[in-house]
């Protein structure tokens, strides 16, 4: 961006103003002139949308933003990068997707919701010459199989926002490596230097959208089932994924009785703190998943100050946070591997 225009930095405030207040028009005008400035897409999607999607979650992770505009405005995110998207498939119609193009698909895990950033990679790839086939959130295994046999794909990309998918990112790789076909991997549930991704068996790991055609370049051509994990607690691992919705029953109660809270609060009385410890508690406890199957406790360590944030924004007791790892610790205390991971965690301040 030339000097004589306003930076980034200042693109970023008047688009998080303009969403903030609802006004999709206002939202969409910055994004018209941006693009009368001579901004493509990539620049676009890189110097405006993503950098503004990471500050809607602090807006909303600090209480500032309600959920409701938290939604709002990746609605209008979203809009933005398909309406920049089909601008440029009309004209340049020919050059990416021809019959030479390698094709990869793009998806989300099973479970995971966070598409935004997925279609991020996918207009990133697009650009770059690659055929996309993006199957947005929430894909199964058998649906992601099925697809692969179908149309054969140099590599699949998986996104994985929140670390309590990565056992699940675990279980598709497995499913896409069984067909021979080379797996990409990234998203906020991993960790910057890709430890997490290799260790779930992926082919490749990419920490922006920006590197991931570079990634694919150096992919082979097939690849090998996955080795079995052989890490101490990525069978536990399972076990807390699949039980993580009474996990967090029993967590909770467990916050409530240590905090000298009664269980039920009337609904109508009972303060915003609850309300969102109650909503995020399968996350939370899921991210313990995570991180045994990932063998990696900074994940759970990263969940629980994340929480103690959120707790802290709403008005929660100064003790909630070592509340909810302490009731972690008890709820868990059958599963030797978990409590060691627990034990790791450092002690948290509130
Ligand atoms: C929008 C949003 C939502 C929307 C998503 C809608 C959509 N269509 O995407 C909705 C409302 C559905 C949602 C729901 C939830 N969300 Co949410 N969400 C967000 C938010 C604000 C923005 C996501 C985004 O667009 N990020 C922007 C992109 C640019 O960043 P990125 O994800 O890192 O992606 C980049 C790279 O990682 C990479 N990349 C991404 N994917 C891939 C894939 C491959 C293969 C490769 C190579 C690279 C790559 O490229 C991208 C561009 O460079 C984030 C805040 C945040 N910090 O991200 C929270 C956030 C991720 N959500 C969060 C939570 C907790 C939830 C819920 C659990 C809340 C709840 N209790 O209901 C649910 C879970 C739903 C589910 N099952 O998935 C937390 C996660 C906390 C944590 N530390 O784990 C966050 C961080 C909010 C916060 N500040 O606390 N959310």
């Amino acid at each position: 961006m030339s000097s004589d225009r306003p930076t980034w930095d200042d693109e970023v405030e008047a688009y998080l103003e303009a969403l903030g207040r609802g006004d999709r028009a206002a939202a969409l005008a910055r994004v018209d002139g941006l693009e009368h400035a001579g901004q493509d897409v990539l620049a676009i999607i890189r110097g405006l949308l993503a950098p503004a999607q990471l500050r809607v979650g602090e807006l909303w992770l600090s209480d500032e933003w309600s959920v409701a505009q938290e939604h709002a405005a990746t609605a209008v995110s979203e809009s933005v990068i398909a309406s920049l998207a089909l601008a440029r498939a009309k004209e340049v119609p020919a050059i990416p997707g021809t019959a030479s193009a390698p094709s990869v698909v793009v998806s989300c895990v099973e479970h995971e919701w966070h598409a935004l950033p997925a279609l991020m990679v996918a207009e990133h790839l697009r650009a770059d010459g690659f055929s996309v086939s993006y199957l947005g959130a929430n894909a199964s295994s058998s649906a992601l199989v099925r697809h692969v046999h179908e149309t054969g794909p140099a590599a699949v990309l998986l996104s994985c926002s929140l670390s309590a998918f990565l056992p699940v990112v675990r279980r598709q790789v497995e499913a896409v490596r069984e067909t021979g076909t080379p797996v990409v991997v990234g998203g906020s549930a991993f960790d910057p230097e890709g430890r997490r991704a290799r260790v779930l068996g992926a082919t490749g790991f990419a920490a922006t959208a920006e590197d991931v055609a570079d990634v694919l370049r150096t992919l082979p051509a097939g690849v090998p089932p996955a080795a079995p994990l052989q890490h101490p607690g990525a069978e536990e691992g399972y076990v807390v994924f699949g039980t993580r919705e009474d996990l967090a029953d029993e967590v909770e109660r467990l916050v409530a009785e240590d905090l000298g809270l009664g269980r039920e609060a009337e609904a109508d009385r009972e303060p915003e703190w609850r309300v969102v410890l109650h909503d995020q508690l399968p996350h939370v406890v899921g991210s313990l998943a995570g991180a045994l199957v990932a063998d990696d406790p900074q994940v759970v360590r990263q969940a629980l100050t994340w929480a103690a944030r959120v707790l802290e924004h709403r008005g929660a007791p100064d003790r909630a946070g070592l509340a909810l790892r302490a009731a972690l610790g008890v709820a868990l205390r059958d599963l030797p591997t978990a409590s060691a991971v627990l034990e790791l965690v450092a002690p948290l301040t509130r």
